[in-house]
């Protein structure tokens, strides 16, 4: 008998997979289908992280720690089953007891479907975060909701982005365990009378809780996602008995429709009521967890922020805020002062933009039909706290203005990120150069009066979902050179790879990896799109949401230009490239999906001509997502960060490229500037206005008309997009031309410049290769593991609890 590194014996798993097949899927060797066989094997895994679970739930009912409690609208967690594999350590013996059984593990990860219950960086984020508590040692939970149906499926048709909708648990999720006996019930409407809520309509939310077990480590915390229940009570029986069916169940549809579907939104307001029941429902549930999960071990509220932190996943869980207040004055018989005292203790709030259109706001008057109570309560929260600023600012009422929690101007809204600065002790951006344009612009009044509350964490991503599980070949590359796996829990040990970047061998294995991640990419893209990209190209890649500030438009812009060139035969210092796009957009967001459009009709232009394609082919590939990502970001040479400066407040993609060897043509934006600060300026392509030049060139009335007439080449670029397909597209044209939001037209000489740089780099390819080794020996800085340390050094103040 062989014992495997989790001190399983081989054929133990075997057994326990047979088993489970047989007791938990009903069914023989024989007759089970493929997914009796993945359900099987998700269970026998599962069961191994269970029996981590109980110890590391044990440990913190005996050491009663501080734990983090983290609140979010969305998470992107990936497929489960290739990381609960991996993190278990029980991938060979999976593996050996597959191929005895006769069967194929990558047809089974096939059907391991991914959670995409949220839209891009945010979601991700939260996953990253999560997946570094946990191999961190830091006591944590989750909060989210299980949506029905996730971020909607992308096909193109004719160019255009298609959604469908996303039934991630159509055969069910055999990750999660439902707790149908645990319901907490969430009030809407109805009255107020002294301070007391009578409401109209319960939902009842019902968790489901996930295992997210921490890599090289015995700890295994949870995600606590919860769906939307009608209570029996709205079972309309006199409809029923009257034979009017429809009508009976019309308040259990009603209900549910809260946790029907993730609004498919990014870096956008939307703000209908649906989304914002969707926002109390969530933050209700959780804190009703919190308060009972805090009262097994504790008495009394006086050690509750000495327990419990809650980190604000942007602004869409801050009713939080006046939930806890709620519970605090209204259920708990607490005086004013000592409950605020309570939630200012307990509440840290990140902020995820500097776009004001995404800083949500909510009417008056909707949060008062729905949520009459907490509106009295975000009264007097704003009551006291203007009296303070009056304190501050005697007589000053254009600061009270300013400050106020209500928006007066042109109608009376709750200001969201107002309430979130308010009631939270640490406020955070996510990277420097978007901590530093919080304090000076979007939150300036409040980083004035508070400047201690301002805090800057930089993103980081996990280095076992981006490198460990996304590029295996690179992974054991590096691992042989450091002598060990270690670093994948310990990212700045890169570092030790700087000197294999003058190793020409290690070079050559380098560049072999490379190569053979492109070529996986080339066969998935040549599946799903039908385009043949040469594995030699260099793979240029943006793969993020589609939204006007991140400047896909200027990325297909220099393709246009790469056109006409090769047209003249001007083809000199050009460099065959793949130019790959991922991203979705959201359904209602017409001008990005014109630009989708316009992308895919650009693909057309040049996979559909073999002078064009021996220099650039393009594949937009559809449906991206955290498995799209695994596959595309492995094989990247360039990494396109290419956002107007001062619009992206982070960027994540940007982290994942250069840890995995891709070099960044960028400017500086978002965590941009602490890439090419780490990596070195001479190993990043650096182009465009900064976020000053930015702001004083729209100041000084930019006028984009100018930059067309003095530039024949960037003229020839838009005519050309005023013509594809008949003038199907002329709008991105005339809006390019009459208002040019994201100063497109100023940036596009620099860019065109830096991507010439580009290619003339690319031909010394040894030269390029060091390039990239280097940005991933410099980029250990963004792992998730030391955003989790800074969060827990500045904010949280979380010591490790590590298993016993
Ligand atoms: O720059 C990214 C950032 O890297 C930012 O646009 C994104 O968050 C990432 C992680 O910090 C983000 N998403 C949203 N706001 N900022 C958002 C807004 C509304 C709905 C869903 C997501």
């Amino acid at each position: 008998m062989t014992v495997a590194n989790d001190g399983v014996p081989a054929d133990e798993f075997e057994t326990d997979l047979l088993r489970n097949l047989a007791h938990q899927r009903g069914t023989t060797r024989q007759s089970a289908s493929a997914q009796d066989i993945y359900q099987a094997l998700a269970l026998t895994v599962r069961d191994r992280l269970v029996d981590r679970y109980v110890k590391t739930a044990a440990t913190y009912y005996e050491t009663n720690p501080r734990f983090v409690y983290y609140l979010s609208a969305e998470y992107m967690l990936g497929k489960q089953l290739p990381q609960n594999l991996l993190y278990s350590g029980l991938q060979n013996q999976a593996r050996d007891a597959l191929e005895k059984l006769g069967l194929d593990p990558a047809e089974l990860e096939d059907l391991d479907v991914e959670p995409g219950l949220g839209n891009g960086g945010l979601g991700r984020l939260a996953a990253c975060i999560l997946d570094a508590l946990a191999t961190e040692d830091i006591p944590a939970v989750g909060y989210g909701i299980r949506y029905d149906l996730g971020i909607f499926k992308q096909t193109f048709e004719d160019g255009a982005q298609v959604e469908r909708p996303d039934d991630w648990t159509f055969y069910g999720n055999p990750w999660e365990f439902a707790a149908p006996d645990d319901q907490q019930p969430v009030g809407f409407y109805g009255k107020v009378e002294d301070g007391k809520w009578t409401p109209d309509e319960i939902v009842l939310g019902e968790p489901s809780h996930m295992l997210v077990p921490g890599y090289g480590t015995q700890t295994v915390n949870l995600i606590r996602l919860w769906r939307a229940r009608a209570s029996r009570a709205s079972f309309d029986l006199s409809r029923f008995g009257e034979g009017r069916y429809g009508e009976a169940v019309d308040a259990i549809v009603r209900s549910e429709n809260i946790s029907k579907v993730l609004y498919p939104d990014d870096s956008t307001e939307l703000g209908r009521e649906l989304r914002l029941k969707q926002q109390h429902f969530l933050v209700t549930c959780a804190l009703r967890d919190i308060v009972r999960r805090y009262r097994l071990r504790n008495t009394g509220w006086d050690a509750f922020t000495e327990k419990v932190t809650i980190q604000l996943n942007d602004t869409h869980p801050v009713m939080a805020v006046a939930e806890l207040m709620r519970v605090l004055l209204d259920e708990e018989g607490l005086d004013w002062d000592r409950a605020w005292l309570i939630v200012r203790g307990t509440f840290a709030y990140t902020c995820h933009t500097l776009l004001p259109e995404a800083l949500e706001t909510w009417p008056v008057a909707l949060v008062e039909r729905l949520l009459p109570r907490h509106m009295e309560i975000i009264y007097l929260i704003n009551f006291h706290f203007l009296q303070e600023v009056e304190q501050a600012y005697p007589g000053d009422t254009g600061r009270l203005r300013e400050l106020s929690i209500i928006q007066e101007e042109p109608e009376r809204r709750v200001r969201m990120a107002h309430l979130a600065v308010v009631g939270a002790k640490a406020v955070n951006g996510v990277a420097e150069l978007h901590s530093k344009l919080l304090r000076e612009t979007t939150l300036r009044p409040f980083a004035e009066l508070w400047p201690e509350r301002f805090h800057n964490v930089t993103n980081g991503v996990s280095p076992r979902r981006f490198m460990l599980i996304a590029n295996p070949r690179l992974t054991g590359l590096i691992s042989s050179r450091l002598g060990d796996h270690d670093w994948l829990r310990d990212l700045d040990r890169l570092s030790e790879l700087e000197p294999a970047a003058d190793d020409s061998a290690f070079r050559d294995q380098w560049r072999e990896v490379k190569r053979a991640n492109r070529r996986d990419l080339a066969r998935y893209a040549r599946a799903v799109t039908g385009v043949a990209l040469d594995p030699d190209a260099m793979a240029d890649v943006m793969i993020k949401r589609f939204h006007e500030y991140k400047r896909q438009l200027l990325r297909v812009m220099h393709v246009i230009t790469l056109i006409h060139r090769i047209r003249r035969g001007e083809t000199a210092g050009l460099v065959p490239r793949s130019v790959i796009f991922g991203g979705k957009a959201a359904p209602g967001y017409y001008a990005a999906k014109r630009i989708m459009r316009l992308a895919n009709a650009v693909a057309d232009v040049v996979n559909g001509d073999q002078q064009l394609s021996a220099y650039v082919r393009m594949a937009f590939l559809p449906n991206y997502n955290v498995s799209g990502a695994e596959l595309i970001i492995p094989a990247a040479d360039l990494s396109e960060q290419i956002s107007l400066a001062g619009k992206e407040a982070s960027g994540t993609s940007n982290m994942k490229l250069a840890l995995n060897g891709a070099l960044t043509i960028g400017t500086l934006d978002g965590a941009n500037v602490e890439i090419r600060d780490r990596v070195g300026a001479d190993n990043f392509f650096l182009f465009g206005l900064d976020a000053g030049q930015a702001v004083a060139l729209k100041q000084a009335g930019y006028r984009p008309r100018s930059w067309y007439e003095a530039d024949w080449e960037l003229r020839e670029t838009i005519d050309f997009i005023a013509t594809i397909d008949g003038g199907a597209l002329r709008e991105v044209a005339d809006d390019l031309l009459n208002r040019d939001e994201y100063l497109t037209l100023a940036d596009y000489r620099a860019y065109i410049e830096c991507q010439d740089e580009v290619a003339h780099a690319w031909e010394d390819r040894d030269a390029w290769t060091r390039m990239s080794i280097l940005n991933a020996a410099r980029s250990g800085f963004f792992s998730a593991d030391r955003t989790v340390r800074d969060y827990g050094r500045e904010i949280w103040h979380t010591p490790a609890v590590p298993e016993a």
